[in-house]
């Protein structure tokens, strides 16, 4: 059964893919008066002390949506509330699945979204959400239930109860032709209805490649997200840079970012904050954080917080004492140097791969005698970068990635060298423009002066 569904899912992603392409300054530690940069006017009706929902952005996702698919429907589960005993829930017990989230914005759990397209231009939207439950909310917090106040706050005109889902798609493939598309990932492997629609020999799609090429271009409302997650970030990673002396455990500098984080409103970390030193500073996914730093050991610290569901990535490598030295120093500035000639060709149209290439050849170019017998590229044994977005390794059509205005990457050239247990990575998240990029978490010090600088107690820049 599971070799069954695995194949299916297999064709149907090939096939979808085969068809998307043919359709297709907050720098410093605030004080607590101003408030955190992650501040917003909850809306009381709305669960999790909800954050308002941009209807119009939203709509317009749907719109666009519908309009590659010309014809069809489109059905999207939400995500459920995880079980802390079987799933290892260490933040929320709940994070709205990424796919349900782009075209509602909402974070109510065991909803559905139904969306049928008789033509281009005719486009309804059915959101269905279980109905409300008084005394299970004692437990859990005020739910979104099918009524009026969903409508307003949801911007979809119609909100039915999750039970007339199955009539409602019944006789909504009665009315519509086409295609019918439902997102095939883990997240709806286990999910019955979505199961039974794969074997139920109908016309079925997987709506990953589609939802995925939208996600690519981020609109204001994502960007505004995004921004604020880079801003987040940037503060908890100044605040750890700050707190920094010999001798201080990994965990206890984790302890100041992820500090820094939270005091600044991020929901969660986007990923695990990653703090390496020396020796640990070249394991490239180092997160158990136990060692005890020491003098003269450079820290890498990986780590970004999310905001409304967007992450952001930063990485800064920093000498714990406050000082790089000479050596330090110079393979710092050979990173620094290749991202920022990577940064300069940033523009629409070009494409990660172009990047990546540049950035190695100019590493090997100006490497020297810095990294011994072979030239620094040698150490620098990953990618230059990914997009950035709900996703820390953000969704990308595969092998087309060419750059338009409004994507974000991040770029993240290294070197690590095992042997010296010197590893060196800067990663900035970059915004692509018409006319080239700019940086989202310029205000992060990133050179060697700025970084010493700030851990002097002075200005970072
Ligand atoms: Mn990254």
């Amino acid at each position: 059964m599971r070799f069954v569904f695995e194949l299916l899912w297999a064709l149907l992603w090939l096939g979808c893919g085969a068809a998307a392409a043919a359709a297709a300054a907050a720098t410093q530690a605030r004080p607590a008066s101003a408030g955190p940069i992650g501040a917003w006017t909850p809306i009381p009706e709305l669960p999790g002390m909800g954050r308002s929902v941009d209807t119009a952005a939203v709509a317009a996702r749907r719109r666009a949506l519908l309009q590659r698919i010309g014809r069809g429907s489109v059905l999207i589960p939400a995500a459920h509330e995880r079980d802390v005993e079987k799933e290892y829930v260490q933040d929320n017990d709940f994070r709205q699945n990424n796919t349900f989230f782009y075209f509602t914005e909402l974070e109510t759990q065991d909803a559905w979204l139904l969306l049928t397209a008789r033509g281009p231009d005719s486009l309804e939207s059915v959101l269905f959400l279980p109905p409300r439950n008084p005394s299970q909310e004692r437990w859990t917090g005020l739910r979104l239930g099918p009524d009026s106040v969903a409508v307003r706050l949801s911007g979809i005109p119609t909100v039915l109860p999750t039970d007339s889902l199955e009539h409602r798609l019944f006789a909504a493939r009665l009315r519509v032709h086409g295609p019918i598309y439902v997102p095939l990932d883990v997240t709806t492997r286990d999910e019955r209805r979505v199961m039974d629609l794969v074997f139920s020999g109908q016309d079925v799609h997987n709506l990953r490649p589609l939802a995925d090429s939208l996600r690519e271009v981020k609109d204001a409302e994502e960007l505004a997200r995004l921004r604020k997650a880079v801003d987040i970030s940037v503060a908890g990673h100044i605040t750890a840079m700050q707190a920094a002396r010999p001798g201080m455990y990994e965990y206890e500098i984790e302890a100041v970012l992820e500090a820094g984080f939270r005091r600044n409103g991020a929901d969660r970390v986007g990923y695990p904050s990653i703090v390496g030193s020396g020796p640990n500073s070249t394991t490239l996914h180092y997160d158990v954080n136990r060692r005890q730093t020491r003098d003269g050991d450079l820290v890498l610290v990986d780590a970004g917080a999310e905001w409304g569901q967007y992450t952001a990535d930063v990485t800064r490598t920093w000498p714990v004492n406050g000082r790089f030295s000479s050596r330090q120093k110079a393979v710092y500035d050979l990173v620094l140097a290749t991202q920022q000639v990577a940064f300069d060709s940033v523009r629409p149209g070009v494409t990660l791969r172009d990047l990546n290439r540049l950035a190695q050849t100019y590493m090997r170019e100006h490497s020297g005698k810095l990294c011994g017998d072979q030239t620094c590229d040698a150490y620098f044994i990953h990618g230059l970068g990914h997009a950035l977005g709900m996703d820390v390794h953000d969704v990308t059509v595969p092998g087309r990635l060419k750059l338009e205005p409004g994507m974000v990457i991040t770029l993240e050239p290294g070197i690590y060298l095992a042997e010296e247990g010197l590893g060196v990575r800067i990663e900035d998240d970059v915004l692509v423009t018409p006319t080239g990029a700019e940086w989202l978490s310029a205000k992060a010090p990133r050179t060697t002066l700025e970084i010493e600088r700030l851990m002097r107690g002075g200005v970072g820049r």
